[in-house]
């Protein structure tokens, strides 16, 4: 059979050198090694960013020998099913922590470290995070691609190597002002080209017909252009297990060959026009959080990445000998949001066109292989693109995307006879003006799972905007609620916690976060809350000396922290907490003698650059906490703070400091938020809405033990249907009016009463993210907050118990859920294979 075919095995790495010891000694010789061979420096006279490169490329080489060895077992293995996670984001976060972890050296390398005179805690600081993605749906990739490595699924995360990630947030008066993002100016010690893999994307130009040798009628794409991917390839190694996966992100280059003509003819200008017109593809993440930026360069982009990943994926496939027509059988590609979802039309394009496959075998193989994560039900961030920008772009997919929905849509007609308005509205083509390619219904035809990312975002999909695809697949939906990975946001983020946690139960939880049920009965046991909250107390003092360094506020690590972090949007709401905050600094200024509990309010977030209101918003928190924080009559009892650049990296410093987490989106919203379950593990208690995954935790963590307020989604609609009057409500509630009224005076803003009036406005008058119905419940609820800390010994059995009930929340079980419900793979085991 094929015992002895051209499979490509190999060579074996050399086992024991010192690339590989993962003893004391063995790390101290290598990065001694990697600092002189690679740097070109010595422990002597070394900078920071040359020993930090040294550490990381001997991580690096020990991650390789378990890529290596993973590697070589999938492929030895005919009948392993993998899995292609495309994701246009990745956000990885800093590398060198999780990979120690990961590898279980973190003690060793520690030692190793020390012993040549530095501290690791300074290199790992040293690190530029890849900011290779938005928010949540970035995040959530990475926490994805860790778990599949943990659970042992083969697996490769597909994206984009962006070479400006999502900007450095910076605060000037008050207000956000963006860098470039350079993270790759110092080097970037945990990927590889890998040029031999390259392959090339086509662009523009024009289709023509011609007949096979069968006489069977054949489309070729005359493009006006090609790009090339090179591949770069990131290691991702599980949790305490020898299975390492990579993450492969594609750098766009000009094609080697293409310019010679323009070259020759003396166009010199033209050809390097060219080459930085390719090279522009993969240039820069497009900033927008839940916002279509409907622009050339992002398509390109999309289907740069997808095209890319395809070749490479249906490449390795035929390594393994399989038939183009079974690459179901050898993958599974999980489109995380529609912005890999012209995969659909491009894997037709591949097997019809390339490999000649009939339609409808090409058909059912495309279905079998693809799924598709809903992330969001704003309406603005639904993509779509105009059909002439397609036809100009990508013309052959164009008409692949044709011809699937012309198939597609007399199928809904002989299901729905009649039903013109489920034609138009399910169609691909969206027709009611300007001619568009709808690709969450591309998605929708293409994919056999259809999934939303929590259980009420996906009853509200199946209700609202993909009422008519359940109708037509009620088996393709499926929910998989998110989880985050507790390694980084646990176990690396929260040393202190974790300990303590060790200490009571072991060490199986971070793998296995269902353990941590064993804590429960830690909640009732004085001694160990003292702990508890001796250890929350450092995290404190150790963000607040952070907050000092950054903003310059000084805050009183023993106040209650009240926290929110996320991408700056109105619908989560961050204006919510800024009205609490002034309803609190008005009582304070009607009664300076009141008994009030000291807050240290917390903001982080970016607003996407093209966001007005949202930058508005960034601005009013700075402006209020310019006020509050230097009253004298506040005495220090309210402090508010943005924390410049919420990133990955800050966000480790956060989560483990946070005691309120703010989690507030108007119901209906928020996906699911997964920001909500990093606080709950690190022992956060939460106040929010009955949105997203918040139901979840509340479910989990018990109705006690969580300050829930505010309407439901269903009493959202309601309210909209019936004519919600939000003056009605401003007019009927003294505090709010007072709190409204206290910004339009130009308090806030140095006398100028203009300045936040687009906020107060749009509250008194639209307030389509419901903020006045929620005002007052959300008030009372704080109250109860406050009430609540100050019995301190119920605070903490409240948070501890937070912590032992979060086992749902891990991204393993995620994954899970995935790998039964969706992909249909197992766990691959490389010791038995
Ligand atoms: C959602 O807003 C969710 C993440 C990950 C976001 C958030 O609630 O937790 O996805 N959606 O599923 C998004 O970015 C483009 O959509």
């Amino acid at each position: 059979s094929n015992a002895n075919n051209s499979k490509v095995k190999r060579a074996s790495a050399p086992t024991i050198d010192v690339r590989s010891g993962m003893d004391v000694e063995s790390l101290k010789q290598a990065i001694t090694e990697h600092l002189f061979y690679q740097q070109g420096r010595n422990i002597v006279n070394t900078s920071l960013n040359d020993l930090y490169m040294a550490v990381s490329h001997t991580v690096h080489d020990r991650l390789l020998q378990h890529e290596h060895k993973t590697m070589n077992a999938v492929f030895d293995n005919n009948n392993v099913r993998l899995v292609s996670y495309m994701s246009a984001e990745f956000l990885m976060g800093p590398q060198l922590g999780v990979n120690l972890i990961d590898l279980n050296i973190m003690a060793e390398m520690e030692q190793a470290v020390q012993e040549l005179g530095f501290s690791l805690n300074t290199i790992m600081a040293q690190e530029e995070e890849p900011g290779l993605g938005n928010g949540g749906l970035g995040r959530l990739a990475a926490c994805y691609i860790d778990s599949m490595a943990s659970q042992q699924i083969p697996a490769i995360g597909y994206g984009i190597r962006y070479e400006f990630g999502i900007f450095d947030q910076v605060i000037r008066d008050g207000w956000q002002v963006e860098i470039t993002d350079k993270w790759l100016r110092n080097g970037n010690p945990w990927e590889s080209a890998r040029p031999e893999l390259a392959v090339n994307v086509k662009f523009g130009g024009h289709t023509e017909s011609y007949l096979d040798s069968n006489e069977y009628l054949r489309y070729r794409w005359k493009p006006d252009y090609m790009v090339t991917g090179i591949p770069y390839d990131t290691p991702i190694m599980g949790y305490k297990v020898p299975s390492c996966n990579f993450l492969r992100l594609w750098k766009s280059e000009a094609e080697e060959s293409f310019d010679f003509s323009s070259f020759n003819q003396g166009d010199y200008y033209k050809a390097v026009e060219y080459k930085v017109k390719s090279e522009n593809i993969s240039k820069v993440l497009y900033p927008n959080d839940e916002m279509l930026g409907g622009k050339k360069l992002r398509l390109k982009q999309q289907y740069f990445f997808v095209s890319c990943s395809l070749q490479d994926m249906m490449n390795i496939h035929l390594r393994f000998d399989g038939k183009p027509q079974d690459f179901h059988k050898r993958w599974a590609i999980q489109l995380n949001d529609t912005h890999p979802s012209v995969a659909v039309a491009e894997l037709m394009r591949i097997l019809v066109d390339e490999y000649h496959v009939d339609w409808d075998v090409a058909w059912h193989t495309t279905c079998s292989t693809c799924s598709y994560t809903n992330h969001t039900l704003l309406p603005e961030a639904l993509e779509k693109w105009p059909v002439g920008l397609f036809a100009y772009l990508i013309p052959r997919v164009l008409e692949i995307i044709f011809e699937i929905n012309y198939r597609f849509l007399k199928e809904v007609s002989s299901r729905f006879p009649g039903d013109n308005g489920k034609l138009s509205r399910m169609s691909i083509i969206d027709e009611s003006g300007e001619k568009f390619v709808r690709m969450a219904n591309l998605a929708c035809v293409g994919c056999c799972a259809i999934n939303g990312v929590a259980e009420l975002h996906t009853e509200l999909l199946k209700q609202q905007i993909l009422h008519d695809w359940v109708e037509m697949f009620p088996e393709r939906f499926h929910n998989v609620t998110n989880g985050v990975t507790p390694r980084r946001f646990v176990v690396l983020s929260n040393p202190g916690l974790s300990n303590l946690i060790i200490e009571s139960i072991g060490d199986k939880w971070p793998g296995k976060l269902d353990e941590l049920r064993k804590l429960e009965p830690f909640a009732d046991d004085a001694a160990f809350r003292e702990k508890f909250r001796s250890v929350k107390l450092e995290n404190k003092k150790i963000l607040a000396a952070l907050i000092k360094e950054r903003t310059g506020v000084v805050v009183n690590p023993s106040s209650m922290f009240d926290v929110q972090v996320k991408r700056i949007h109105e619908y989560k709401r961050q204006h919510l907490s800024v009205l609490h905050i002034i309803a609190l600094y008005l009582r304070i200024k009607q009664n300076p003698d009141i008994d009030i509990v000291p807050r240290t309010f917390i903001f982080g977030g970016k607003a996407a650059p093209g966001y007005f209101s949202a930058k508005l918003i960034i601005k009013l928190i700075n402006s209020v906490g310019d006020v509050v924080n230097n009253d004298p009559d506040v005495k220090d009892r309210l402090k508010v703070v943005f924390f410049p650049d919420f990133n990955v990296t800050n966000a480790q410093l956060i989560y483990p400091a946070a005691d309120l987490s703010e989690q507030i989106s108007t119901a209906g919203k928020e996906a699911s938020g997964t920001g909500n379950m990093k606080f709950s593990m690190n022992g956060a208690l939460t106040i929010g809405t009955l949105d997203g995954a918040n139901v979840e935790i509340r479910e989990e963590v018990g109705n006690d033990n969580f300050f829930l307020f505010g309407l439901t989604a269903a009493q959202v609609e309601d309210a909209k249907r019936n004519g919600y009057n939000p003056h009605f409500i401003y007019d009927n509630n003294e505090e709010l009016r007072n709190v409204i009224s206290m910004i339009n005076s130009g308090r806030f803003s140095n006398g100028d009463t203009n300045l936040f009036k687009p906020i107060t406005d749009n509250l008194l008058w639209h307030d389509p993210f419901m903020l006045m119905a929620d005002f007052s419940l959300y008030i009372a609820c704080q109250d109860l907050v406050a009430e609540t800390w100050k019995n301190t010994a119920e605070w903490n059995r409240m948070a501890i118990l937070n912590v032992a009930r979060m086992g749902k929340f891990s991204s393993d079980r995620s994954i899970q859920d995935y790998c039964e419900k969706i992909w249909k793979v197992k766990p691959f085991n490389i010791r038995k294979a």
